[in-house]
Formats: structure tokens, C-alpha cells, sequence
């Protein structure tokens, strides 16, 4: 592998936003590490990018919530690609949309397996080959569920809220290191995120992007892009993006 190729390790790249993470860093000659559960997604993905954009592309079949997979599956990859320039902690989710006490234990259990503990057994891993190799920049997904806490949304907010407390904690102990940390904040994006929530249901899905124009997964890919492609000197602490018509969690215009 070249010396000034650089690598990304993007959780979550399955679909969504990571996937448009995956063909951003591609597009611009990363080399990848792209993880997901679902493993035949994640070939495609590979084949795909690799033809395309003519970059080395990893794939490691995984959930983020189980400690022993994640520690196998990232301790498996080389020493070439343990040199990870940009770890975007993409992987996560929402399951239900009720009230405090209806909703199942369940439900919190894998939003706070996955969005938290996945988070910090990936980025527990990948800081330390950062601090090794003096350099890299992490990206969390949070979420304008991280900054305000809204009707039904009672845990997956808790654990986006978990992750912007966490962005900062991570700056402040990784700043000895030159590591970055970059948190980012989506409102409404179209994305599988509403079909998760609501357990497959894909009509109820398509009802959350009815009648305005929410976010695409690329327009947060860019703005991910970006912040990671700014000068060395440079950190982007903290993004909020909203589609235009959506001010906060409760304010809209939807015409
Ligand atoms: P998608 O449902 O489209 O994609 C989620 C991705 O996360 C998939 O690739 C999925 O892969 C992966 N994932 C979920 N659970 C696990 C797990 N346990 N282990 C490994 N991978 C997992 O949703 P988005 O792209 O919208 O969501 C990406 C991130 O952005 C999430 O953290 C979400 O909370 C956040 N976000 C989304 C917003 C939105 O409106 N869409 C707004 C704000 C934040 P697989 O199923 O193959 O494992
Ligand atoms: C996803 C955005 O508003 O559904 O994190 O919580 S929201």
C-alpha cells in the first residue's frame, strides 16, 4: 500500500449515510475499511468501489455492540491498515417512537448497545493505533436528538446525547495526541434511519419525508468530507445541519 494513500474506517457503510461516506473518501483516493452486519452489502459495496475509484477496499462483517467481535474483527486487519486516517463512527440507530413508559426495554438496550458501547469499542481500538501513528481525526455521528430532546425520543435521545458528551471528552484527552474530533448533528435525513426506528414499517417510514425536502446522505457525506479535508491546523468541534425547512427538533416550514 502507498505511503500517501490515506485510509478511512467508516462503521455503518451498509447504507445511508455511511455509504455515502464510503463513496466520498472513495471518490477521493481513501482507501477503506467499510463494516455493517449485513455482509453481502457491504461485497457489493467493495466490488463497486474498487472498480470505480481504483482504492484497496477492507470489509469487516461485524456488530459494533459485540465487544469480542469488534476487538477480532479490527485486531484482523494489517498493520498497513491499522494506520487509520479518519474513523467516522457512523454505525447506529433508533428503534420505536413512544412514550417513556410504553416503550420496550428492549428497543433502549440495542440504541444504547449500539450507539454508545459500539461507539466506544471501535473508537477505544482505533485512538490508540492513532496515537501510535501520531495523527488521525474522529467524526461522530450524533444527532439534533444530541442537542434536544423531543416527545418519544427519550433514549435514542439519551444516547445521542451520550455521543456529544462523548465528542467533547474525546477532544479534550485526545488533544495531547493531535487527534481530532469532529461531532456532527443531522436533523431529518431520508435515509433506512425511519424504517429502523419503526421496526420495517416502510409506509410509516416514508410519511417522516412526505411533503418537504429532507436531507440527502450525501449532503452530510460532503459536509463530512470536508471537515476531515480541512488544514492540519484546523478543527471542526461541532456541525449542526438541518434541511431548510426544519429550524430545530419542533420547529418546520413544510409550505
Ligand atoms: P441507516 O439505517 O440508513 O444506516 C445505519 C447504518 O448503521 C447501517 O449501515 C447499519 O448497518 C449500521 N448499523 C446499525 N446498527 C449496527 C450494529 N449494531 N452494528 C453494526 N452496524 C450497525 O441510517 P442513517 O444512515 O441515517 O444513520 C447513520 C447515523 O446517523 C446513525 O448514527 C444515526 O443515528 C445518525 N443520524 C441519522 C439521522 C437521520 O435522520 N437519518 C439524523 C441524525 C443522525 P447494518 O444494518 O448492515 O449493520
Ligand atoms: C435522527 C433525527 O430528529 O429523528 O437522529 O431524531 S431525529
Amino acid at each position: 500500500m502507498s505511503v500517501n494513500v490515506k485510509t478511512a474506517l467508516i462503521t455503518g457503510a451498509t447504507a445511508g449515510i455511511g455509504e455515502a461516506c464510503a463513496n466520498i473518501y472513495a471518490e477521493h483516493g481513501f482507501n477503506l475499511i467499510i463494516t455493517g452486519r449485513r455482509a453481502n452489502r457491504l461485497q457489493k459495496l467493495k466490488e463497486k468501489l474498487e472498480s470505480q475509484f481504483q482504492v484497496q477496499v477492507i470489509t469487516l462483517n461485524f456488530d459494533v455492540s459485540d465487544k469480542n467481535a469488534v476487538e477480532t474483527q479490527l485486531n484482523s486487519l494489517s498493520s498497513d491498515f491499522r494506520k487509520v486516517d479518519v474513523l467516522i463512527n457512523n454505525a447506529g440507530l433508533s428503534q420505536g417512537l413512544d412514550d417513556f413508559q410504553d416503550a420496550l426495554l428492549s428497543d433502549w438496550e440495542t440504541m444504547i448497545d449500539t450507539n454508545i458501547k459500539g461507539l466506544l469499542y471501535v473508537s477505544k481500538i482505533v485512538s490508540n493505533w492513532m496515537i501510535d501513528n501520531k495523527k488521525g481525526h474522529i467524526v461522530n455521528l450524533g444527532s439534533i436528538a444530541g442537542k434536544e430532546v423531543y416527545a418519544k425520543g427519550n433514549v435514542y435521545c439519551a444516547t445521542k446525547h451520550a455521543v456529544d458528551a462523548l465528542s467533547k471528552s474525546m477532544r479534550i484527552d485526545l488533544l495531547k495526541h493531535k487527534i481530532r474530533v469532529t461531532a456532527i448533528h443531522p436533523g431529518a435525513v431520508e435515509t433506512e434511519f425511519s424504517e429502523v426506528r419503526f421496526h420495517g414499517d416502510k409506509k410509516k417510514a416514508e410519511k417522516v419525508y412526505e411533503g418537504y425536502r429532507p436531507l440527502l446522505a450525501s449532503d452530510i457525506a460532503e459536509t463530512i468530507y470536508f471537515a476531515t479535508s480541512r488544514p492540519a491546523h484546523v478543527n471542526i468541534n461541532d456541525l449542526v445541519i438541518m434541511p431548510t425547512v426544519q429550524a430545530s427538533a419542533f420547529y418546520w416550514d413544510k409550505g
